[in-house]
C-alpha cells in the first residue's frame, strides 16, 4: 500500500482512465480533474467511480487548477487533459492552442506557486515529429509538427523542460507514439475501423470510409503505456522519453487485419474518400524507446496483431451487449 497521492487531468480520457486504474492497483489515492458537463462522460471510470474523488476544473481555468492543486495537495500530477483530435485542430486552431498548448503552462504554474515538490508528467506526442528528419524517432530528433495540435503539443513539451530548467522541478516529458485500446475514441483510425468492422459483421454497415490508406503509425496499447508515464515519475531525475513499440505498420494493414479477424476482405468494404485527407500528414512515425526500456525497465505486452485482435473482439461484445440491451427494452 503507498501512502502517495496523484491528481490526474483528462482522468475521463482513454489514458487518464487505464492510469487511474494502474495507480488504484498500487494503493495510491487518485484525484482526477473533470470538466462540468450537462451529460456526465464517465463511462471509461464508471468501475473505479467510488475509488476515486473527482474534482471540477478546466486548463482553461487558473482558479479551477489552483483549487485542484491545494485540495488534493498531490505527490505527482499527470496532464493528460488535451483536444487530443488532430483533425480537429484544424477547425479549432485557438482553442487546441488553448488547452493543449497554454494549458500545460496553467497547470504548471499552480504548481510552481503552490506545490513545487510534487512531480509533473506532459502527455507530449510523436504528432511532434510530424515530417520526420530521421528514421526512427528518439528524444533528441528535431520536431516539425504538421498540425495546429502538434505545434500546441511542441509548446507544452518545450514550457515542461523549461520549468525543469528555470525552477528545478521534477517535470517530465513522455513522447508517446499512438497508443490504442477498446476504450479509444470511436473518431480515431483504429477504432473507426474496429468499430465499423464489428457493425459490418454484425449487418449493421456495409462500408468504412477512410482517408489515407498509407500512413504509417507505431501502435501500442494504452494500459502497456500509462505504466511508462509512472515510471517516469519515480526516477531520481526528471527527463524525457520516447514511448513506442519500435515497429511500424500503416492504415491499411490495420484495417486488412482487423477485417481478417471476422473472415472479411477489406477490400470488399473499404472506401477511401479524399474528404477525409488531411491538410498536411505526418506520413511515417516510428519510435525508438530504448531509453525508455533501459532507463525505466519499461516493455510492452501487446504486440500489433494482440492490439488489433483485442480492439475487433472487444467491438463484437460491445454491439452485442447493445443489442441484448435493446431487445429486453419493454
Ligand atoms: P482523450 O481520450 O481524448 O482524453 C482527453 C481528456 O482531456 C478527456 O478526459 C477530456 O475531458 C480532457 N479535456 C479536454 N479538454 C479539457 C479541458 N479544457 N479541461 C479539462 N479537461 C479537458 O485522449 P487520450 O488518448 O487519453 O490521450 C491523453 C493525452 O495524451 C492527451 O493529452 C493526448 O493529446 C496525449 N497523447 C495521446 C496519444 C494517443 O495515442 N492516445 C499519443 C500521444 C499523446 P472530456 O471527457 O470532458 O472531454
Ligand atoms: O487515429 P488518428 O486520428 O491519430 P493521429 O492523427 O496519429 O493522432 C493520434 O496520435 C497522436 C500521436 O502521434 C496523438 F498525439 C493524438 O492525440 C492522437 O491520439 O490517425 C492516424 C492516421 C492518420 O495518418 C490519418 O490521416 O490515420 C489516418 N487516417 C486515415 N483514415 C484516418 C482516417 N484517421 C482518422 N481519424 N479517420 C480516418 O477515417
Amino acid at each position: 500500500m503507498s501512502d502517495r497521492t496523484a491528481l490526474i487531468t483528462g482522468i475521463t480520457g482513454q489514458d487518464g482512465s487505464y492510469l487511474a486504474e494502474h495507480l488504484l492497483e498500487l494503493g495510491y489515492r487518485v484525484y482526477g480533474v473533470v470538466r462540468r458537463s450537462a451529460s456526465e462522460n464517465f463511462w471509461r471510470i464508471a468501475h473505479i467511480r467510488n475509488d476515486i474523488e473527482l474534482i471540477h476544473g478546466d486548463l482553461l481555468d487558473q482558479s479551477s487548477l489552483d483549487q485542484a492543486v491545494l485540495r488534493s495537495e498531490p505527490d505527482e500530477v499527470y496532464n493528460l487533459a488535451a483536444q487530443s483530435f488532430v483533425p480537429t485542430s484544424w477547425e479549432q486552431p485557438l482553442l487546441t492552442g488553448e488547452f493543449t498548448g497554454l494549458g500545460v503552462t496553467r497547470i504548471l504554474e499552480s504548481l510552481r506557486r503552490l506545490d513545487k515538490e510534487a512531480r509533473f508528467y506532459q502527455a507530449s506526442s510523436s504528432e511532434m515529429f510530424g515530417r520526420v528528419r530521421e528514421v526512427p524517432q528518439t528524444e533528441l530528433t528535431p520536431f516539425h509538427p504538421r498540425s495546429p495540435y502538434g505545434c500546441a503539443k511542441a509548446y507544452g513539451h518545450f514550457i515542461t523542460v523549461n520549468y525543469r530548467e528555470s525552477y528545478g522541478m521534477h517535470a517530465c516529458s513522455g513522447i508517446l507514439f499512438n497508443h490504442e485500446s477498446p476504450r479509444r475514441g470511436l473518431e480515431f483510425v483504429t477504432r473507426k475501423i474496429t468499430h465499423t468492422v464489428a457493425r459490418i459483421k454484425y449487418g449493421l454497415a456495409t462500408e468504412l470510409r477512410l482517408g489515407n490508406l498509407d500512413a504509417r503509425r507505431d501502435w501500442g496499447f494504452a494500459g502497456d503505456y500509462v505504466r511508462a508515464m509512472h515510471l517516469m515519475l519515480q526516477q531520481e531525475a526528471a527527463g524525457d522519453f520516447v514511448v513506442a513499440s519500435g515497429e511500424t505498420h500503416s492504415v491499411r494493414e490495420f484495417a486488412e487485419l482487423a477485417f481478417a479477424e471476422v473472415g472479411l476482405d477489406w477490400q470488399d468494404h473499404v472506401v477511401q474518400d479524399p474528404g477525409l485527407i488531411r491538410p498536411a500528414e505526418v506520413d511515417l512515425l516510428v519510435g525508438e524507446p530504448r531509453k525508455a526500456r533501459e532507463q525505466l525497465g519499461w516493455s510492452t505486452t501487446v504486440d500489433f496483431a494482440g492490439l488489433v485482435k483485442m480492439m475487433v473482439q472487444a467491438d463484437l461484445e460491445w454491439i452485442e451487449r447493445q443489442r441484448n440491451k435493446r431487445e429486453r427494452l419493454p
